[in-house]
Order: C-alpha cells, then sequence, then structure tokens
C-alpha cells in the first residue's frame, strides 16, 4: 500500500493512504537512502511504500522517489543533519520584528537554504496586531522593501485579528506549504486559523525572555479547508548553510546573481573587486545593504570553515 507521511516522530510515522485512512507505521531494519546523511531517514510529506499488519498499523518497506526535500543543519559546523519535509511546493518564513524578535540574518539563512534546494519562498510577518506603532511601522516598512527588493513576496497577516489569514488561505489552494521560523512566532496559531483546527497546542511566548517555549515538537501536516496541505514544524533557533561552496552562496541571493552577470571578473566574489556590478547595485539601492552584508558574513564563515578544515 501507498501512503503520505503527515508526521514523524522518529520511530513512529502517520500514514494516510489515498482513501483518507490513517495507519500507524513504523520501519523494520534499516532502510537504505542514496546519499543523504541524516537523523531522520524519511519526514513528513515523503510518500511511502508499506505493508498493513492490521487495519491500523503498518511496516515501512520504501520511500517513493521525492520531488525535492528540504535540510536543516543545526549549525553550520554540526554534522547531523535533519530533513525538515519532502515534497513542498512552498516555503514560508513567519517572522515576527518582536515578541519574540527574528533576525533577518535567520531569514536570509533560511531563504539561501530553501534557494538551494529551489523551494519558492514568502516571508509572513505574523502578529500585525502587534506592530501599529510607528516605530514598528518603519521596521515593517523596511523588511518589506528589503525582501521585495530581493523579489520575495512579504504578507503581513495576524492570527488574533484575521488579517490577511483569506490572502493566505488563497496561496495555499492545491499546494503542499511548509511553515518555518524561530519558536513563538505563531506558526501553528498559523495553521490553527487556516484550518480551524482548536486541538492544536500553542503557548505564550516566555514574560522574562520575550522567546517562544518550543511548544510544537515534531513537523505535521494538516489538510486546509479548500484542498492543500501546510506543514507545521517545531520552532528553529537557527540554520546552519548547507555544505555549499563559497561560489555558490551568490547563486543563492537571487538579486546577487542576477546583478553579477556584469561584473568584471568572472570570478568576482562582490566583496573587494574592481568594477562589481553588485557593490554598484548595492551602491544604487537596487540590493538591500541588510542582505548584501548578510551575503558577505555567509561567505565569511565558509571561509573559516574552509580554512579549519585544512
Ligand atoms: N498578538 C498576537 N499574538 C499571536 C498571533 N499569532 C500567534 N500569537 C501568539 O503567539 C504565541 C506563540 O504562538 P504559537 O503558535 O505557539 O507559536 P509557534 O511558532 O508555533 O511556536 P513553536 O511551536 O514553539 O515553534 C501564542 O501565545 C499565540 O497566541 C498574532 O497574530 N497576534
Ligand atoms: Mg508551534
Ligand atoms: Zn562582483
Amino acid at each position: 500500500m501507498k501512503g503520505l507521511v503527515l508526521k514523524s516522530t522518529g520511530n513512529n510515522y502517520k500514514v494516510k493512504t489515498d482513501d483518507g485512512t490513517l495507519f500507524d507505521c513504523h520501519i523494520k531494519g534499516k532502510l537504505r537512502l542514496n546519499g543523504i546523511r541524516s537523523t531522520n531517514p524519511i519526514a513528513v510529506g515523503d510518500y511511502v511504500f508499506f505493508e498493513p499488519e492490521n487495519e491500523s498499523a503498518g511496516i515501512i518497506t520504501s520511500i517513493a522517489d521525492r520531488k525535492n526535500y528540504i535540510i536543516r543543519k543545526a549549525s553550520n559546523l554540526s554534522k547531523e543533519s535533519q530533513i525538515i519535509a519532502a515534497n513542498i511546493d512552498m516555503a514560508y518564513i513567519v517572522v515576527t520584528i518582536h515578541s519574540p524578535q527574528t533576525l533577518l540574518q535567520f531569514v536570509d539563512r533560511f531563504l539561501v537554504t530553501a534557494e538551494a534546494y529551489d523551494i519558492p519562498c514568502t516571508v509572513l510577518i505574523n502578529k500585525y496586531d502587534l506592530f501599529q506603532s510607528p516605530e514598528d511601522q518603519a521596521v515593517i516598512k523596511e523588511w518589506q522593501e528589503i525582501y521585495i527588493l530581493a523579489g520575495y513576496e512579504v504578507l503581513c497577516i495576524s492570527t488574533k485579528t484575521g488579517y490577511n489569514i483569506d490572502e493566505l488561505q488563497k496561496r495555499l489552494v492545491g499546494k503542499v506549504s511548509l511553515l518555518s521560523g524561530n519558536s513563538g512566532v505563531g506558526k501553528t496559531s498559523i495553521i490553527k486559523a487556516i484550518t480551524n483546527n482548536n486541538e492544536l497546542k500553542t503557548s505564550e511566548i516566555s514574560k522574562s525572555f520575550h522567546k517562544g517555549q518550543h511548544t510544537t515538537t515534531f513537523a505535521e501536516m494538516y489538510e486546509t479547508p479548500h484542498g492543500g496541505n501546510i506543514i507545521d514544524t517545531p520552532g528553529v533557533k537557527a540554520f546552519g548553510l548547507l555544505n555549499m561552496e563559497s561560489e555558490e552562496i551568490s547563486q543563492y541571493f537571487p538579486e546577487i546573481f542576477k546583478y553579477s552577470s556584469d561584473c568584471q571578473y568572472y570570478n568576482c566574489t562582490h566583496s573587494h573587486e574592481p568594477k562589481c556590478n553588485v557593490i554598484k547595485a548595492v551602491e544604487d539601492g537596487k540590493i538591500a545593504v541588510s542582505r548584501y552584508k548578510n551575503y558577505l558574513a555567509f561567505m565569511d564563515d565558509k571561509n573559516a570553515k574552509h580554512r579549519e578544515a585544512q
């Protein structure tokens, strides 16, 4: 039998067949996967083949080919990597300017990762109801400008007031969408607002640290009312950049890549070279300074790692 993995807890997989029957599956022995070293061989969004043991349990025998997947390394240096989800059409990076504060470097690390896997991304600014002061509005405007300039859609929403939840609903139709972001930004609350599933657990961010409490512990896929699937994931602190060469990094900043074709040197790193068209675009305001700085920071990280390895 074939089914879709809705949830994976490491040993157990909640699998749904085409007719909607749920099976509690596990893996027997070792499942070999070509070339991926990860702590979890099967992820949410995978299609698997399994042998039923009874009407509600089964043993997974193999995984269907993946259209794509997205892997997270906990840090740049960590060897362990984890498949967050497979077969994704669209990723949403959920951010908040405070309560809790999302750092743009975190956003850019996520976007670079999604670009590396060729997964389109939208930036979702949640808790819009909290950001009405002139100071907060100025930050929202700045963030919108940064990411729109880079080619991403930016959508402000609020699960509290329902602001733009209908706009988000529209984008989810017919797709498998993934929500990612720091703990406490409201990923599960968004899924609650979209699916009207009131059993989902959310919790307030801590009063003393203004950070989320890591309420969601496993990724899980839910059906959306108008035909689509949405994946909730546990909040993450950081995204390590994947094993990419420093030259690759510029490809995953779409706007940097776009301007780089007119640099004088074919191997321009866009950091110090004369007649660098990327530096010119930054000066002309066509590439956001914060994106460019993060690009340089990621390149530095990589170079430091290379030196360490030698
Ligand atoms: N004011 C306001 N609060 C919100 C909004 N959306 C979510 N929250 C609150 O933010 C807190 C965290 O929400 P969760 O949905 O648990 O956050 P999460 O991203 O799933 O967190 P983890 O599961 O830990 O990764 C809860 O107290 C929510 O009620 C919003 O639009 N406005
Ligand atoms: Mg959650
Ligand atoms: Zn250049």
